[in-house]
């Protein structure tokens, strides 16, 4: 008797936004990145779930809406799902918006892979007022149909069990099999019968009736393939003339005609399944949505959510690490000799990290993630389209951007959203000049703390304002050009503490397992550097430039060069190297701003490099981290000179 089958491979394929990572991050324990704006995930994941006797491997994609051509996401998705047939397919289909999510599930189908449909998001259709008969949805397709709420959990595990015994044979299925109108019928099927005879290898890998429609559809990915094959091009050019005569039929493109029937079809399986109780009544979100996105009130807010964002920040942050250095430095400066510099070094490191770090690190991402979580990002991008169109952009590429004061890492990361290597270009050199979380704490700490939050919020401007004209010149420099897209406005949701604490929780212990311990041997470094009385030479060769190009002292030359590790480390060392957490004491106010101007731009840190060599190679990578060098420079010298001449001392 065989072995009963204990592994199974399922693959997560849906709409963008529909929920995919969500369930996946639910049931393998991961921290996919999740947030209401579609094109999170950009690469395949694998994660691994014990689930009861089996060994379960999901897989999540990034979203698809078809499995045209159109998209590289979509080529990769259908091929993986075509080639490496995945025990079975989970297509997760938003309830709140089946007609759309339903185009992907027929086209699915005709792939003819083993399929179940998770019904996800029913809790937001039900608000809708939408009436939703699964039983019949999962009679209509032929396949289990499965309803869930996978932000809370509900019906995660019965959509799980399903997938389990569809793969495993131990649930029969009966999929729909898409028909189309007569005309087409007899085009499919004489492209089919012609597959066979001449192309059988072909249609060993990808079902025979699945090519035929993909041909009328002039797909160049299946005609490419096609072509490769013995006896291709004889098939491609009978399948030319069957298109011919079928376009001459119906008087439109075969294109059309295939996907204006599977609509059709799809409106009377919605027409069937989907019933509205409360018509039209103007949700709470759609409300949200006019103001949010409206002329005046639209921007207005947008100023107010940035503005208040970073306040709280600097409020709270204030606070704790008034209160944290009180109790702290109260408890644990008595306990260790201070004569030796290196132990003295490391204590100092430690209560760096928590009195200047955890405080505004903490908040900071408590909010973004709320606003990432809430669907207000998309506003934003809509709002922002012609400022961002002014730099070659698409409004999309706000959304990066903004991810790029939490960390430039999955912001850099995040570009992929972008439709052409040009436009990924011209991020790249914007989103390493925007103030990340540990460039925030040096702001917040240093300029707010002792010159006031109008200072701090003054230094936010300028960086946004230089990170445009980056973005300007770049788009000059850059070959090519600009591209209009329309993206998709997603609804608002209640955004789920639960999403917004794990995703806080993955950036800050990242935080506390990286930058910490870094932290507390960097300071401890430094320390022993004084020990031995190097930490002057090391000062005094950095200090011509700092002295006579930025007006610094030689005591910031160690923080910086500390600061190209983690940005982080800048602010810690310069209260190592200047003995005091004052640092009033060692700087003026317009060193503290200069400082502050030179750190934000000087060079992306050594993990931003890291990510920015994955996504652009080495010499894109060189050029932006030179470009940031030479802005930094510039624009402290500017900004020195300006403060000079106000008298600022
Ligand atoms: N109300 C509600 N929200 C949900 C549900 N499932 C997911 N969400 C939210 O929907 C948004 C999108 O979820 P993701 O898991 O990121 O979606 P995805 O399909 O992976 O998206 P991409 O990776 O961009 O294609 C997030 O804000 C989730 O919190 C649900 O069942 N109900
Ligand atoms: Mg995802």
């Amino acid at each position: 008797m065989p072995k009963p089958k204990r592994v199974v491979r399922i693959a997560l394929a849906g709409n963008a936004n529909v929920g995919k990572s969500t369930f996946f991050n639910q049931i393998t324990g991961a921290s996919q990145h999740v947030g209401n704006w579609p094109g999170k995930t950009v690469e395949k994941v694998e994660g691994f779930v014990k689930f009861g006797p089996y060994e379960i491997y999901v897989l999540d994609l990034p979203g698809i809406y078809s499995l045209s051509a159109y998209s590289e996401e979509e080529v990769v998705a259908r091929e993986y799902i075509a080639v490496e047939k995945p025990d079975v397919i989970l297509n997760i289909v938003d309830a709140s918006a089946l007609e759309r999510n339903l185009y992907l599930t027929l086209q699915l189908l005709e792939l003819e892979v083993p399929l179940v449909v998770g019904l996800n998001m029913v809790d937001v259709a039900a608000k809708k007022g939408f009436r939703i008969d699964v039983d019949k949805l999962s009679r209509v397709l032929g396949v289990p149909v499965v309803p869930m709420v996978a932000v809370s959990g509900r019906g995660v595990s019965e959509v799980l069990s399903k997938a389990v015994a569809v793969a495993l044979g131990s649930e029969k299925v009966k999929p729909l099999k898409v028909t189309y109108g007569k005309e087409v019928e007899e085009a499919v099927e004489r492209i089919t019968r012609l597959l066979l005879a001449k192309l059988p290898s072909l249609c060993k890998t990808y079902p025979a009736r699945w090519l035929a429609i993909k041909l009328l559809e002039e797909d160049e990915d299946v005609i490419d393939k096609v072509l490769k094959t013995p006896n291709g091009s004889e098939v491609l050019e009978s399948a030319r003339e069957i298109i011919r005569q079928l376009e001459k039929v119906h008087g439109e493109s075969s294109q059309v005609v295939i996907a204006s029937e599977r609509y059709s079809l799809i409106g009377r399986i919605v027409e069937e399944v989907l019933k509205v109780e409360k018509r039209s009544l103007m949700t709470l979100s759609d409300r949200l949505d006019l103001l949010t996105t409206h002329r005046v009130w639209g921007y207005l807010i947008l100023s107010a959510v940035v503005a208040s964002v970073f306040t709280s920040v600097f409020v709270v942050g204030n606070l704790l690490s008034g209160l944290i250095e009180e109790w702290f430095s109260a408890l644990i400066t008595p306990l260790v000799p201070r004569n030796i510099g290196f132990v003295n070094g490391l204590v100092d490191g430690f209560i760096a990290g928590l009195v200047l770090v955890i405080p505004y690190v903490i908040p900071f991402y408590l909010l973004l993630f709320f606003l990432e979580d809430s669907g207000y990002l998309p506003r934003a991008a809509f709002l922002l389209d012609s400022l961002m169109h002014w730099v070659g952009l698409h409004g999309k590429a706000f959304i990066p951007l903004l991810l790029g004061y939490g960390c430039n890492v999955p912001a850099c990361l995040g570009c992929r959203i972008m439709e052409t290597a040009r436009e990924k270009t011209i991020l790249g050199f914007m989103i390493t000049m925007i103030p990340c979380a540990a460039r925030t704490i040096i702001i917040l700490s240093l300029v707010g703390s002792y010159l006031g939050v109008h200072v701090a919020l003054a230094i936010y401007a300028l960086d946004l304002a230089v990170v445009f004209l980056v973005g300007r010149l770049a788009n000059m420099a850059v070959a090519g050009k600009p591209i209009g897209l329309i993206m998709e406005m997603p609804p608002y949701r209640v955004p789920s503490l639960k999403v917004i604490l794990v995703e806080t929780y993955v950036r800050v212990k990242d935080f506390i397992f990286i930058a910490f311990p870094l932290l507390i041997l960097g300071s401890g470094f430094v320390g022993a550097l004084g020990d031995l009385g190097l930490s002057e030479a090391l000062s005094n060769t950095l200090s011509p430039f700092l002295n006579f190009v930025l007006g610094l002292p030689g005591v910031t030359a160690i923080p910086l060069i500390f600061g190209i590790l983690r940005k982080e480390l800048t602010i810690a060392m310069l209260a190592e190297v200047a003995g005091t957490m004052d640092f009033s004491k060692v700087l003026t106010p317009r060193q503290m701003i200069v400082f502050s101007v030179f750190t934000v731009f000087y060079i992306p840190c050594i993990a931003t490099i890291a990510a920015m060599f994955r996504e652009y190679r080495l010499k894109k990578t060189v050029i932006i981290s030179l470009a940031n060098i030479a802005v930094a420079t510039l624009v402290s010298i500017l900004v020195n000179l300006a403060l000079m001449s106000a008298g600022v001392v």
